[in-house]
């Protein structure tokens, strides 16, 4: 009489898994759901945008005291993070620019997935953050036109401005800057974006800020000022 081979696997233990897969695809549709009803709802977003390592989630850990991933390292956002207030809507957008571990042709379909982004979702985005890391971001430009190219950051700037999304530019990592050196330095860069004027004169919205240090006041009062202009007062409780 020959003894039937022994199954290693019972049979049982394939349906467990079975029903876990069915399990995990359940939950999965429901949290998809959950997702997609949440942004149906949303009427008013906020999007922060900047090269990659900038500081757009320290600076949002900041504001609104939610859990951000934040990093050392470029690259730490690889997708868009929202973080919902009811009809509400902060999007921390992936850095563009160089991105440790990341080829150039991956860092290029970021930067084309955020143009993307905006695109499809601009009759919602009310308003941009766009981060700089001041102390670098006149050497990162220069470096640029050198090469005759034209810096990603005013491609972006620009492009906001096209969809006519009010931007304001958060000129982040202030404490590397020398206290004698701030004014200069912030004239030099609304020059590079293409304002006429110092920073405090000319059209542009201008938000000297430290995420690190937590000082990030002058952004919040932009960003209140024209929430204020848009009607919107009862955002300022979102801030803190
Ligand atoms: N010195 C200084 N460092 C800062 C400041 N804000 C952020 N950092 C540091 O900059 C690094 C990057 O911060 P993140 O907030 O992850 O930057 P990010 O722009 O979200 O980066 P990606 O997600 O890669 O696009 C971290 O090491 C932060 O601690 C600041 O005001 N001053
Ligand atoms: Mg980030």
């Amino acid at each position: 009489m020959s003894i039937p081979p022994v199954s290693r696997k019972p049979k049982h233990g394939v349906k467990r898994k079975q029903n876990l897969t069915k399990l995990k695809t359940r939950q999965k549709v429901k949290t998809m759901a959950k997702i997609e009803k949440k942004n149906n709802a949303v009427t008013f977003e906020v999007i922060f945008v900047g090269r990659s390592n900038v500081g757009k989630s320290t600076l949002l850990k900041n504001l609104t005291g939610r859990n951000v991933r934040t990093g050392k390292r470029p690259g730490v956002t690889l997708k868009p993070t929202h973080l919902y207030f009811d009809d509400f809507l902060i999007t921390d957008m992936p850095g563009f620019g160089f991105m440790s571990g990341v080829t150039k042709e991956k860092a290029e379909d970021v930067k084309n997935n955020i143009v993307q982004y905006i695109e499809e979702h601009a009759d919602r985005i009310m308003l941009a953050v766009q981060v700089i890391d001041s102390p670098a971001f006149v050497e990162i430009t220069e470096r640029w036109e050198l090469r005759d190219e034209i810096p990603i950051d005013l491609e972006l700037h620009d492009f906001l401005e096209e969809m006519e999304i009010i931007t304001i530019i958060a000129a982040n990592k202030m404490d590397r800057v020398k206290e004698e050196e701030k004014d200069g330095l912030l004239d030099q860069v609304v020059e590079i974006f293409g304002y006429t004027g110092t920073w405090k004169e000319s059209d542009a919205l201008v938000a000297p800020v430290c995420a690190r240090g937590g000082d990030v006041r002058p952004l919040v009062s932009q960003m209140k000022n024209a929430f204020h202009n848009m009607k919107r007062d009862d955002l300022f409780k979102h801030f803190n």
